[in-house]
């Protein structure tokens, strides 16, 4: 892994852990809030990241008008599991995703509560430390998987209700940790089997997707397509066994909507 992204991203997370008790405001949709220490993070991570790596551009999740160009790109988000970490609740993390030609090229995710370094480099695997990781080879009727609530976006919850009903006979069952990063960092270490969001941010999966691809998983939408790194989308992960049978079952639950 790159020493210069490893050492910004443990010295983000101690100014993050460092908050006692830091100021909470919300963003407007539901439920979504925003921390002081979001915003001193991301401001840490904007200038250290241009020191390191010159001329880089950002997208950034507190950020205003992010746009997506050709050159070298990083997308963080400073804390992922805001609502956990002002609740306390020891599961978060930072997540950078570099993107050239709009596609992740290297990106990590740092968790300082379980202090678990997950990074990949495309063409050279995924890691958490210094451990390869390998999605599972688990069949759907016996799926673990992660469920993204989609909590901002109130026009999601009923699809998301019936997604819940309708999935959980045909799998072992759901998990929600409440970091869509470290969800997802589960299915790359093959401790859970898929994860769908009905609508995720680019910040939330960037750096995720290029983990579970190079864990030997795939990712893509939800709806069909290739995962896009300029504006939301239905974001889908899995291991390769299960990863159509998931995103078939997902797609004709919003078929059948009324
Ligand atoms: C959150 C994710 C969570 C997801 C939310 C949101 P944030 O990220 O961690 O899993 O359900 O929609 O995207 O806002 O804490 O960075």
């Amino acid at each position: 892994m790159d020493k210069r992204l490893d050492d910004i991203l443990r010295r983000a997370a101690k100014i993050m852990l460092d908050y006692a008790n830091p100021q909470v405001y919300e963003k407007g949709g539901h439920a979504d809030f925003v921390t002081e220490a979001d915003v001193a993070v991301q401001t840490f991570l904007l200038e250290e990241l241009a020191k390191a790596y010159p001329g880089a551009a950002f997208f950034a999740e507190e950020a205003e008008d992010n746009t997506l160009g050709d050159g070298l790109t990083f997308i963080i988000d400073p804390i992922d599991g805001t609502t956990n970490y002002f609740r306390r609740r020891r599961c978060s993390a930072i997540s950078i995703g570099a993107v050239e030609g709009k596609r992740p090229v290297f990106g990590a995710i740092y968790d300082p509560y379980r202090d678990e370094m997950h990074h990949a480099e495309r063409g050279k695997g995924a890691y958490c430390g210094e451990t390869r990781l390998h999605v599972s080879d688990t069949p759907f009727e016996r799926a673990v998987i992660g469920l993204g609530s989609a909590p901002y976006y109130s026009e999601l919850f009923e699809l998301t209700g019936r997604t819940v009903g309708a999935l959980l006979p045909q799998i072992a069952d759901f998990r929600r940790t409440g970091s869509a990063c470290i969800d997802l960092c589960d299915v790359a270490a093959g401790r859970s089997d898929g994860h769908f969001e009905w609508r995720l941010q680019p910040w939330d999966y960037c750096a995720a997707t290029l983990l579970v691809e190079e864990a030997g998983g795939r990712c893509g939408s939800i709806l069909g397509g290739d995962v896009v790194y300029d504006r939301a989308m239905p974001h889908l992960a899995a291991n390769a066994r299960i990863f159509e049978q998931l995103q078939r079952a997902l797609q004709r639950v919003r078929e059948e909507m009324p």
